[in-house]
């Protein structure tokens, strides 16, 4: 756990879909009409309406690293945010940097809307094989250095929530390598 201004970080084993939260992040892809994984099950949960809503907010898709808002439909959080992360091709493609803006941009729109609450699932360490190692620690300063930022920021609690044990004991290693150092986040 890590808290910076009014903000909690927290790390927590299970999927986003459980989380009590008023938005929780999807991992998905550049054509927006869900896919498997994380994407999938948020597509099982919510019902049909979620690609309908999709289809007229992204006609034409959304590019990595940034985010289409929908409503939850059938889940009970406000909102989904999909978000679409870079597919890992061995780091020269500027992965890191995508990775990053998926975080950054999700922040600025749950912050837009006055949010108090954001969970993530770990974007594109999945199917779309983004290094765990260097995902949690891109993932951890990227929100963390958001949040110091952002002192007046709406959110007083980001979770990551991690479905997977390999995904939680590197994101929890990242989130307590920032509490034993502040000066890091920035
Ligand atoms: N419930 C909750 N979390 C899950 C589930 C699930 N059923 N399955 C995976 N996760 P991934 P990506 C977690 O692979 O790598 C889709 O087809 C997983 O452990 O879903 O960004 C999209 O449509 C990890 O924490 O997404 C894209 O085509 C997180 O969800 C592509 O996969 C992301 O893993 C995106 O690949």
């Amino acid at each position: 756990m890590l808290a910076i201004n009014q903000t909690v970080i927290e790390v927590v084993r299970g999927s986003v879909l459980e989380q009590d939260v008023d938005v929780i992040v999807n991992a998905a892809n550049n054509a927006m009409r869900g896919g498997g994984g994380v994407d999938g099950a948020i597509h099982l949960a919510a019902g049909k309406a979620l690609v309908e809503e999709l289809k007229i907010l992204s006609p034409h898709g959304c590019r990595s690293g940034e985010v289409v808002v929908t409503q939850g439909h059938a889940l009970r959080h406000k909102h989904i945010f999909h978000t679409p992360g870079p597919i890992w091709f061995g780091g020269l493609s500027k992965e890191p940097e995508v990775l990053s803006r998926c975080y950054r941009n999700c922040l600025v729109e749950a912050s837009n809307r006055s949010l108090s609450s954001i969970a993530f699932c770990s974007i594109s360490t999945g199917i779309y094989r983004f290094p765990i190692s260097r995902a949690s620690v891109i993932a951890t300063n990227t929100v963390a250095a958001w949040i110091n930022e952002n002192p007046s920021t709406s959110i007083n609690r980001v979770v990551f929530a991690m479905f997977q044990e390999q995904e939680f004991e590197h994101f929890t290693s990242a989130l307590a390598a920032l509490a034993e150092n502040p000066a890091s986040v920035s």
